[in-house]
């Protein structure tokens, strides 16, 4: 046991009335919910960097914080470990997620860095051992460094995409080896800068050549998880590729790859794509995309991608709606990819947070659930299109021309009667529960 967390116990729910912290007050993972423990419907996982990596440096300045584990040796990489999975059992969170680089010191080669990673792979493998923390996902910085400064896989330089698939790769067997449930690709740096100097073009045919060799690996290693594509519009490029769920469909069938990936959707990237969360969520249902989502939540007047812990109710709660409209998750979670903000000093601080967003997704999925099964919205949806049901109209979709259908209308004399969207009721409908 390291001393980092000076003893905080393991949080227990203790109900809304609770005075205490380090408790949950909505969150109880047994708490049974539409048949299925409240645990095994959210599946929380904590962000290894945001959490344990991130020195809480912001554009105008650098680190606040001052971790024991700090620094680049492996026995400081251990260290760090070692306050992960103790933060992982205070929180009972089922699951982690990782990028190489947030957990290994960076070596003077890629095989000296390669080596320091699959070290501390094998010692997160023993530690696994006896905690209960399972790997949501993994995935590869492939945007942090300065080789990366032009992309990974876009990248102009033939070597940057060698270096660039060769950590994905170490990252899928790491992944493998530790029995993760996903493997993440985010492309933070695959978009540019301007395109004065930029052949977009060639760059997505780079980008689904590489994706192409994910899948590829993925299938020869055997490995059962799903592949994710996490869209974001821009930042740190000032494009990327990857802008949103429909741009990334579009890649997706452009390449063949729309049913070997998904898409893991982070609320930020939802709001900076100048989407709504639910609007990102439900259009991947729609387009059978749907996968896994980071939990966080953008400064709505700065505009940044300021990855705060989530803190609205009503907000989350669309968007669990969603996740309940699309069945769910399956091999997918709530990651929260969330970080303190730099005056958060204290290791508390970090606890906090977490049971904090445990509590907020705890009571919006509870809230949507609850909405689910009284069904009054589903109904009013149902309704809305119920004219659809009728068999002649169901065969004009089907089978009907511009000329049939112009016959019908000519026929039958009609002129469609307008009906109400009926929005503030819904809305009322909705608000009565959240
Ligand atoms: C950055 C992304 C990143 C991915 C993982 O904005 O959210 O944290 O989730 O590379
Ligand atoms: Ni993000
Ligand atoms: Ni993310």
């Amino acid at each position: 046991m390291t001393d980092f967390f000076k003893g905080i116990p393991p949080l227990r729910h203790e109900g809304p009335k609770s005075a205490n912290d380090f408790a949950f007050r909505h969150y109880d993972p047994d708490e049974m919910v539409m048949g299925k423990r409240l645990e095994d419907h959210l599946r929380f996982a904590v962000a290894y960097w945001h959490s344990f990596a991130w020195p809480g440096g912001d554009p105008f300045g650098g680190q606040t914080f001052d971790r024991p584990w700090f620094g680049d040796t492996m026995a400081l990489a251990k260290l760090k470990a070692d306050v992960a999975f103790e933060m992982f059992d205070i929180l009972g969170v089922p699951f982690f997620c990782f990028h190489d680089a947030d957990i290994r010191p960076e070596g003077a080669s890629f095989a000296e860095s390669l080596r320091n990673f699959e070290e501390i792979v094998d010692y997160f493998g023993t530690k696994m051992e006896t905690h209960r923390t399972r790997l949501l996902w993994g995935t590869a910085n492939l945007f942090s460094h300065r080789r990366f400064m032009a992309g990974a896989a876009t990248n102009p330089d033939p070597d940057v995409f060698a270096w660039s698939a060769a950590t994905v790769k170490a990252c899928m067997d790491a992944t493998h080896k530790l029995g993760g449930q996903n493997y993440v690709l985010w492309g933070g740096r695959e978009g540019y800068e301007t395109l004065l100097n930029t052949d977009l073009g060639r760059e997505a045919e780079q980008a689904g050549r590489f994706l192409r060799m994910v899948v590829d690996y993925k299938h020869k290693i055997g490995f059962k998880g799903t592949i994710l594509i996490e869209p974001k519009p821009q930042e740190p490029s000032k494009h990327q590729y990857d802008y949103d769920v429909a741009t990334v469909y579009g890649f997706l069938r452009r390449f063949g790859l729309e049913s070997e990936v998904k898409v893991n959707i982070e609320q930020g990237h939802a709001i900076l794509a100048g989407h709504s969360f639910e609007h990102e969520l439900a259009l991947a249902a729609s387009l059978g995309l749907f996968g896994s989502i980071d939990m966080n939540r953008n400064d709505y007047q700065s505009g940044w991608d300021t990855d705060q812990f989530p803190d609205n109710v009503p907000e989350m709660a669309r968007a669990y709606y969603e996740v309940i409209r699309a069945g769910g998750f399956t091999t997918g979670g709530t990651n929260f990819d969330a970080k303190l903000r730099r005056q958060s000093l204290d290791p508390e601080d970090l606890i906090l947070a977490h049971a904090g967003a445990m509590d907020v997704c705890a009571r919006a999925f509870k809230a949507a659930a609850a909405l689910i099964v009284d069904g009054s919205l589903e109904k009013a949806r149902a309704e809305r299109y119920a004219g659809w049901d009728e068999p002649a109209n169901a065969a004009m979709l089907a089978s009907g021309t511009l000329e049939s259908i112009s016959a019908r209308v000519l026929a039958s004399g009609l002129d469609p009667e307008p009906r109400s969207g009926r929005q503030e009721r819904l809305e009322n409908l909705w608000n009565r529960s959240v």
